[in-house]
Parts: C-alpha cells; sequence; structure tokens
C-alpha cells in the first residue's frame, strides 16, 4: 500500500515590510529607526516600524503622537501603496516559481503546501533558505519563514524566527514548542479572550492546552474547541490556492419537475447543510447566501442575500434559503426543475472568536458535532427531520444523497 505523505507547511512573511520596501529605494534609511504610517505628532497610526524602531517600544497600530515621543530621532513616511502592492506582486512570483501550492494571505505573507518538495530541494529547510536567499537577491527583502505540519504552528514559528529568521517544528513537537509561548501569540486570541484566559489564570498556551476540553467550551462555547485546538498544535486547515473557493453551492435537477412545496424545501436543507459541511471544512465563513432555481421551460433565475454577520451555519443558510425561495416561488407558478444553494464573499473564520453571542456559539457546536459523526458514519447518518423525504427522491450512497452538481466556483 502507498502511504500518503504526511502534510508539511511552510509560512512565509517579509520582515517590517512597508519599511524595508523604503529602505531599499533609500539606502539612507537602512539600519535606522524608521515609521511608515504619517508625519511624526500626526492623528494617524503607526502601519510598520524597522527593528530598530521597535527596540524603542514602537509598533503597528501606535498613535504616530505615542511613536514620535518615545522615538523623536525615528524618520517618519507617509508611504505609497503601489511601492508596496508592486513588491508584494514580485514576492508572490519568486515564490511561485518554486511551488505551484501558494495561498497568499496579505501582502508579505503566504502559506506553502511544500509537502514531498523535499525530494527536489533535499530538505524542505534547504527549500527555505534557496527562497529566503532568492527574495533578498532580487528583493532586497528579509523574509522569515516557519515550517512545521500545519498552518498554525507554521505561523507561529515564522513569527518567532523573526527577523531574518527561518524555525522548523518537528513533527510531533507541535505541543511542547507551543507550550511556553504566551497565548497571545497563538493566532486567533484576540484581546477579549486574552483577557478571558488571563482572569483564569491562563498565561501560557501550554496552561491552556492542559485546560479541560469541557471547562473550554463552558467559558468559550463552541470557539473553546477551536482554541483547545489551537493551542495542542492541531489544524486542518489547507493551502488554498488563490481564487480558490471564492464561493461554494450545491445544486440538484429534480427526475421530475416539482411544485411540491415540501419536496423542494427538503432538498434545499440537505443542499444547504452540505455547503455549509463544505463551508466549515475549509474554516470559512460566507456572507452572502444565494438560491438558484430552473423552471420547466429553463428559465433560470437567481436570488441573493447578504447577511448581517458571516455565518457557517446550517440552519442560518436554509433559513435565508427558503426566504429567497418564498419569495421566487410567490412570483412564478410554473413547476421546477432545478434547485441550488451557494454561499459566497468568503472570510476565514478564524478571529471571530470574540464575537460569537451565545446562542450562535451553540449552533455553531451543534454544526461541528454532526460534521463529527457524518465525518466518521456518512453524511446521511445523521439526518434533519427534514431531509428525510428525501429518501423517496434521490439514490442514497453512504456519502449521502446522489446530487448532480456539487461546485467549488473559483
Ligand atoms: P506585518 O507582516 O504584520 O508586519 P511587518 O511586515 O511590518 O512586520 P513583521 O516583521 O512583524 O512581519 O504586516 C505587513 C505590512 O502590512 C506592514 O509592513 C504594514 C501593513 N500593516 C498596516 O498597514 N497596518 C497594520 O496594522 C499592520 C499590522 C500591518
Ligand atoms: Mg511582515
Amino acid at each position: 500500500m502507498i502511504e500518503k505523505a504526511k502534510t508539511t507547511i511552510m509560512h512565509i512573511d517579509l520582515d517590517a515590510f512597508f519599511v524595508s520596501v523604503e529602505q531599499v529605494l533609500n539606502p539612507e534609511l537602512r539600519g535606522k529607526p524608521v515609521v511608515v504610517g504619517g508625519r511624526p505628532g500626526g492623528r494617524g497610526v503607526v502601519a510598520a516600524a524597522s527593528y530598530e524602531a521597535r527596540a524603542f517600544g514602537l509598533h503597528a497600530g501606535m498613535p504616530l503622537k505615542t511613536a514620535s515621543r518615545l522615538c523623536p530621532q525615528a524618520i517618519f513616511i507617509e508611504g505609497s501603496f503601489p511601492k508596496y502592492r508592486d513588491a508584494s506582486q514580485r514576492f508572490m512570483a519568486i515564490l511561485a516559481d518554486f511551488l505551484p501550492f501558494l495561498e497568499p494571505v496579505s501582502l508579505d505573507e503566504a502559506y506553502l503546501d511544500v509537502t514531498g518538495f523535499e525530494s527536489i530541494y533535499g530538505s524542505i529547510h534547504q527549500m527555505a533558505i534557496a527562497i529566503k536567499q532568492r527574495v533578498k537577491d532580487e528583493l532586497g527583502l528579509c523574509a522569515s519563514v516557519g515550517i512545521a505540519s500545519c498552518k498554525i504552528v507554521a505561523k507561529v514559528a515564522s513569527e518567532l524566527s523573526k527577523p531574518d529568521g527561518l524555525l522548523e517544528v518537528a513533527r510531533g513537537e507541535e505541543r511542547s514548542f507551543l507550550a511556553p509561548l504566551p497565548i497571545a501569540k497563538l493566532p486567533g486570541i484576540g484581546k477579549k479572550t486574552e483577557r478571558i484566559l488571563r482572569g483564569l489564570g491562563i498565561n501560557t498556551i501550554g496552561r491552556l492546552c492542559i485546560m479541560p476540553l469541557a471547562a473550554l467550551k463552558s467559558h468559550f462555547g463552541a470557539s473553546g474547541e477551536v482554541l483547545y485546538r489551537s493551542a495542542n498544535g492541531i489544524d486542518d486547515r489547507k493551502v488554498e490556492l488563490p481564487g480558490a473557493a471564492k464561493s461554494i453551492s450545491r445544486e440538484t435537477t429534480f427526475g421530475k419537475d416539482t411544485k411540491d412545496r415540501s419536496r423542494l424545501m427538503a432538498t434545499l436543507r440537505y443542499l444547504g447543510e452540505r455547503v455549509g459541511a463544505d463551508l466549515r471544512g475549509r474554516g470559512k465563513q460566507a456572507k452572502c447566501v444565494t438560491l438558484k432555481l430552473r423552471y420547466a421551460d429553463f428559465t433560470t433565475i437567481t436570488r441573493s442575500h447578504t447577511l448581517p454577520q458571516t455565518t457557517d451555519s446550517d440552519q442560518v443558510i436554509f433559513d435565508t434559503g427558503v426566504k429567497l425561495l418564498s419569495g421566487a416561488l410567490s412570483l412564478e407558478k410554473q413547476p421546477v426543475r432545478l434547485i441550488g444553494i451557494g454561499v459566497s464573499s468568503l472570510v476565514e473564520s478564524g478571529g471571530q472568536l470574540d464575537m460569537l453571542d451565545s446562542s450562535a456559539q451553540r449552533q455553531e457546536q451543534l454544526n461541528r458535532a454532526i460534521d463529527r459523526i457524518r465525518h466518521k458514519y456518512g453524511f446521511t447518518a445523521i439526518q434533519t427531520g427534514r431531509t428525510l423525504l428525501l429518501k423517496d427522491i434521490f439514490p442514497e450512497t453512504e456519502e449521502g444523497y446522489t446530487i448532480h452538481t456539487p461546485s467549488l466556483s473559483r
């Protein structure tokens, strides 16, 4: 049997990006405390600070007034976005020369799925050195790199290695690597979560990961599980290629055109649950829900609704779909040939930890519990009352009902 290679992820992030671009263009700025963000004492905040400026306590987000008080000798630059965009494009092009499995996260940051690339570069460590060298030679910029078995650990590693760093976390060492770090180093822990954790006497990631899951859930609801997994270095998010999954949808054509409302609702519920499961599996949330209907005469319509908050909840997706369906059916008398539901305007679901209210947390908890059971026993192992009706409509396999066109548009 051929064993599947274990995933290796690289996270790469340029050091003091905006400032470094300025220093490349103007060598007089090199080795000095430099701030990009605006005039000293102005009303804005620091966008980027050179490491020399950071030695004075300056950091991104700090009011410029405070920055100029702490470091009066710092050089303040307004900055110009086109320069940074240009450098970013050249940076991403270098990465793309090394491998196609590349997910840009921001202008100066990307995840790379480097699984199996040791056979080309000798080791992933060597590959990272080669990437860093090319970025330095061609752009004059320093990049810091983290290598690990998953995204979250690779990101923490690259952060920790800065500046001009390279840090590899061996497989199996994820927990012990994270353990001594302060909780704020864990991506997804916002100020509010940090405050609550510190109030509980939890100051390090190691202390967080020995908290019983049930206790974390009682404090943070479903987000408690995300915290628990992150603290333990468990993260199964994949490297998503650019343009991938701008929207996720599922649709099906009925064997026989139908006007039967309960049949349409049951199908919508099922398709909505497939969309929700896919969305959660990708670690995403959506802001927009779209219903698609094709009538007997092949006229096709889509109706969309933008939600007040992003969601990955089956219930919210379904409820929105039902509203759109009711509106559409009231205007059209023909039977329906095809029905579909999709979500778009996708964002990463991380970093939402502080924003969930308790009913949303309960809903998320339920969705995740259902996902786990379905992952283990097949999609139809759990069915909501409404979708049971589908047994008479669609052929059922272990994978779920046989529907025609799952789609993930780019
Ligand atoms: P970061 O990678 O977060 O920061 P950085 O590259 O300046 O420093 P580090 O060495 O720690 O990676 O962000 C990249 C650029 O994004 C940064 O140079 C400026 C811009 N930015 C802002 O405009 N505002 C902000 O609050 C932050 C954090 C970044
Ligand atoms: Mg950076």
